[in-house]
């Protein structure tokens, strides 16, 4: 039987990676309003992902016999003008993505939860992969991304991205 309140915070979360998934094909239709298909493909792979992590944590409480509820996604809220804007609200959004991981962490931590600590392993080695792969393309884009050949070789790099369950 899990502990309430590991619980309940775990199926807090399956609806913010829901809205990650949500926010990410906004950023991937913005992409593709800007007629970059790279960066457009990279955040629709990332959607795809966030919806794996949130499926995740469903099994995980199905497993363990927990009614999950599941409740409203956001309207993805953030003003995209810049080329860049995504990739810095990207960023921002995986350290707050992280931090919530980290605090359910903590839950089943003060609790001794070991199954639910171990399950979540996976989902902070993940977010280090996410912060990392989001300061990348941040870097890239400030270092090249203001001159359009270079932009283009990004763009065209961001194409190669596939779906890996
Ligand atoms: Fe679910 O990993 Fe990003 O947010």
């Amino acid at each position: 039987m899990l502990d309430q309140k590991v619980a309940d915070l775990l199926n807090e979360q399956i609806n913010k990676e829901m809205y990650s998934a949500y926010l990410y094909l906004d950023f991937a239709n913005f992409y593709t309003h800007k007629g970059l298909n790279g960066y457009a493909n990279w955040y629709n792979i990332q959607a795809k992902e966030e919806m794996d992590h949130a499926m995740g944590i469903l099994q995980y409480l199905q497993d363990n016999d927990y009614a999950v509820t599941l409740s409203t996604i956001d309207k993805p809220d953030k003003e995209l003008n810049h080329l860049d804007d995504p990739l810095k609200y990207g960023l921002e959004h995986e350290q707050y993505v992280t931090s919530l991981i980290h605090t359910i962490y903590d839950a089943a931590y003060e609790v001794r939860d070991y199954r639910t600590m171990k399950f979540l392993d996976w989902y902070v080695s993940e977010q280090g992969e996410e912060e990392k792969n989001a300061t990348d393309l941040l870097t890239q884009f400030e270092l090249f991304g203001h001159d359009p050949k270079s932009l283009y070789s990004l763009n065209n790099e961001l194409t190669q991205r596939t779906y890996t369950q």
